[in-house]
């Protein structure tokens, strides 16, 4: 492939060949669309400015100076000290003083409004988005709505492991997206559950780190409609590059009608919760949220990765009674150990995220699948009995 000798040299040549020619190889930020990233884009533009007038006129004045006293031309070496005293006290004072008016003024002012009002999450939020990190997605919750889901990657495998052609949004798409409306300023709190992510969505210019134990915050208004793509941008273990953050942004209207309709779902999942599953439709449904919710760890054929993620196949939690005879919960039993976690360990409690119809169907599917043969089962209900 023949190209420009000097896009060569600057090892630009696969970003901007004809394959990826319509690719997002771009000199500048992504397009800006909350406040907060309109303002570091200008703050940023300004001090470029800035830099390259400084850079040229210490360097113009530096050449000048070096060819005009070069030693060829017959320049002695000056000697600061005596007579010359206050002249150099003036040429070290003036320099200073410029300096300070360009970072303290031109440069400090500007960047410390922005860094206020970045900081300023309270003021006129029109409504709150809690955002909680864990081991490899993300949990969503809108408060006032009484929503909550969790987000994890929709890539499907075959793209990861390269048996199939990568779609258009590798990695930075999800199964279900977070829907804001534009033009209301919307509160973000940021927290974990087990080790710190960051929460990051370039056209926003918001990245701010999740961290257990900490509620932290920050906001954003956007505004136009579009969907906007992020990761998680801290190194938080072995799928870290698997926990992308995708926001739709839609206009009022539409964000009430999804509200709307996420709860409608929910109620809907509930309903199921109150009738008797069959067998088989547990083991679909718990095939399904195996693979999304379980499978970074635990693996495709339930084998683990020993020694941190252990085997599902011929497991000893699992290979053990399901219930006590009167039907409650026992210690370290399969259901315990699904709902309430190990603390300490990457195993988290799903008690709180998942529903009763999902709980019971990827118990009921782990304990007869990867050569696991319990032969039982275990109903919605009897999961609401155990909360
Ligand atoms: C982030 C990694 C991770 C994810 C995701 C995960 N697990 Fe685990 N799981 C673990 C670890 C680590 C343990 C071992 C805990 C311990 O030390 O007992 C474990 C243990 C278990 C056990 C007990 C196995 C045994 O023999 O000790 C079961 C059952 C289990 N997980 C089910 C699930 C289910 C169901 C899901 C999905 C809804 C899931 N896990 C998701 C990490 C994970
Ligand atoms: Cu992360």
């Amino acid at each position: 492939m023949s190209c420009h000798p000097v896009r060569r040299l600057l090892g630009l040549s696969a970003l901007v060949s004809p394959l990826t020619a319509a690719a997002a190889y771009r000199w500048s930020f992504p397009e800006p669309v909350t406040p907060i990233a309109h303002d570091t884009l200008r703050i940023h533009n300004e001090f470029m400015l800035i830099i390259i007038a400084l850079f040229v006129a210490v360097f113009a004045i530096m050449v000048y100076s070096l060819i005009k006293h070069r030693k060829s031309a017959g320049h002695e070496a000056a000697t600061f000290t005596g007579p010359n005293g206050r002249l150099q006290w003036f040429w070290a004072l003036v320099p200073f003083a410029m300096l300070m008016y360009i970072d303290f003024v031109l440069m400090g002012v500007p960047a410390v409004q922005a860094i206020v009002d970045m900081e300023d999450t309270r003021t006129r939020a029109d409504m709150v988005l809690k955002v909680t990190g864990m081991q490899w997605r993300w949990q969503y919750e809108y408060p006032e709505a009484g929503l909550k889901f969790l987000s994890s990657l929709a890539t499907p495998r075959e793209q990861i492991n390269g048996t199939a052609a990568k779609g258009e949004n590798y990695l930075l798409e999800v199964d279900n997206e977070i829907v804001l409306p534009v033009g209301k300023k919307v509160r973000v709190l940021l927290t974990s559950m087990d080790v710190i992510h960051t929460w990051w969505v370039p056209q926003f210019g918001v990245k701010r780190d999740a961290i257990p134990g900490f509620l932290r915050e920050t906001w954003l208004r956007i505004d136009q409609p579009g969907v906007y793509r992020g990761q998680c941008a801290e190194l938080c273990g072995k799928d870290h590059g698997f926990m992308p953050v995708v926001v739709r942004a839609v206009p009022e209207p539409e964000y009430l009608a999804w509200i709307d309709a996420q709860k409608a779902r929910q109620s809907g999942v509930a309903a199921g919760a109150g009738r008797a599953w069959s067998k088989d439709e547990l083991m679909a449904k718990g095939k399904e949220v195996y693979a999304t919710l379980c499978v970074a760890c635990h693996q495709p054929e339930g084998k683990g990765l020993p020694p941190v993620f252990p085997a599902l196949a011929g497991s000893k939690v699992i290979n053990s009674p399901l219930l006590s005879p009167e039907g409650k919960l026992l210690p370290d039993s399969h259901p315990d150990r699904v709902m309430n976690g190990k603390p300490g360990t990457p195993m988290q409690a799903f008690k709180n995220t998942l529903s009763d119809v999902d709980l019971a169907a990827v118990i009921t599917f782990e304990r007869n699948a990867f050569g696991n043969t319990r032969g039982d089962m275990i109903q919605p209900a009897q999961i609401k009995a155990l909360r």
